[in-house]
């Protein structure tokens, strides 16, 4: 059965040509990111579709809870950056790819690597510091990494990951493949001198790379309109570089979507590079340590109103594209399959001593 996706669906949509579009301070409300030119979307998908994509954003919730609390516990150690408020934006990036693509991503990996289809005991068992963990425990939360799904890393230097992925973009038309090369970074990317100069070589070289920003309004505890000078959507600074860019409300998945399966549509049929900014928003502090003391709660309640974890599945069960049972059978599932990863890692050996410097290069 294929249903209608976007335009009754979705829980908002906003893609904007930038030459159009003014969006101004808007941008960074939740309201302002849920419209303002009304849904634009022509694709349909599935009830399998539809229910695979809550699926994943579940999935990565309840991950990313569980390694919350075992962070608190000390089974999880060195830095841990949630990926929770953001599942949309991932899930649905992530949604039209194929195997013969890469994807880079920075430290707020693990969302990422799950939407990727990364085995998910072994993530979290990288996150333990276990020898069953993806790099065998010595990668950790920010270099989740598995080069057999094209997944490559997981970088913790902000910006470091694009010329890397810019690489892979070149090599991929070099090769002569359709293949195309995804690379998520941050708002806090765009003030470093390389997130400028692989945009200008990546123009210049017509790669098949998808510059995909992650928008969540704030670095560390720096919020864009802090340190952003003139308007505080990026997505126009592609258009410097002759890269066609658009801005998509990063809470509703099926636009993100949709917006994304276009742009792979285009990359692979020559016309790369490309960019898409997704206004999103993290509920959680950057890392564990951060107490948010620089926004308010009233900020973070008024984005918990959109939280895509609750209002997709309503919006199924409203739509009559799943039922309520099928929801709660779902979720329940899932909450096996983190508790499942937990106990994997938790009963995973640790490293041994004699491993310290196998795989390590300087
Ligand atoms: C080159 C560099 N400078 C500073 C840091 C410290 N740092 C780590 S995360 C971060 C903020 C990045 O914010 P953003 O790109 O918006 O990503 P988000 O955490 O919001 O997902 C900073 C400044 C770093 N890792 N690398
Ligand atoms: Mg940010």
């Amino acid at each position: 059965m294929y249903l209608p996706a976007h335009q009754n669906l979705s829980t908002g949509v906003f893609m904007a040509s930038p030459a159009k579009t003014k969006t101004g301070k808007r941008a960074r409300s939740a309201a302002a990111a849920k419209s303002p030119n009304g849904a634009s979307g022509a694709g349909s998908y599935s009830k399998e579709q539809m229910l695979e994509m809550f699926r994943q954003m579940y999935l990565i919730r309840q991950f990313e809870v569980a390694c919350g609390e075992n962070y608190a516990k000390g089974h999880i150690r060195g830095f841990l950056h949630l990926y929770i408020g953001q599942e949309a934006t991932g899930v649905g990036a992530l949604a039209p790819l194929a195997e013969q693509d890469y994807v880079v991503t920075h430290y707020r990996d693990h969302g990422h690597a799950i939407a990727r289809g990364l085995d998910v005991n072994r993530s979290m068992a990288e996150l333990f510091g276990r020898k069953t963990g993806l790099s065998k425990g010595k990668g950790g939360s920010m270099h989740l990494f598995d080069a057999a799904k094209r997944f490559m890393g997981g970088h913790a230097i902000v910006a470091g990951q694009m010329p890397l992925a810019l690489g892979l973009a070149f090599a991929q038309k070099y090769q002569g493949t359709d293949g195309v090369t995804v690379c998520f970074f941050g708002d806090g990317s765009t003030n470093q001198g390389i997130y400028h100069e692989t945009l200008n070589l990546a123009a210049v070289w017509n790669v098949p790379m998808l510059f995909f920003l992650e928008n969540n309004g704030y670095g560390m505890g720096t919020s864009v309109e802090r340190v952003r000078a003139g308007s505080p959507d990026f997505y126009t600074d592609a258009e410097k570089y002759g890269i066609e860019a658009v801005a998509v409300d990063g809470m509703d998945v099926l636009a993100v979507r949709e917006a994304m399966e276009a742009a792979v549509k285009k990359l692979r049929a020559g016309g790369g590079p490309l960019f898409i900014e997704a206004k999103t928003f993290r509920y959680v502090g950057h890392s564990y340590a951060d107490g948010q003391k620089y926004r308010s709660n009233d900020e973070i309640d008024e984005w918990r109103k959109r939280d895509p974890v609750e209002t997709y599945p309503q919006m199924l069960v409203k739509h009559k594209i799943a039922t309520q049972k099928e929801i709660v059978a779902l979720r329940s599932d899932v909450d096996t399959q983190v508790a499942e990863a937990v106990k994997f890692a938790e009963e995973s050996p640790q490293p041994d001593a004699g491993e310290l410097f196998d795989d390590v290069y300087a």
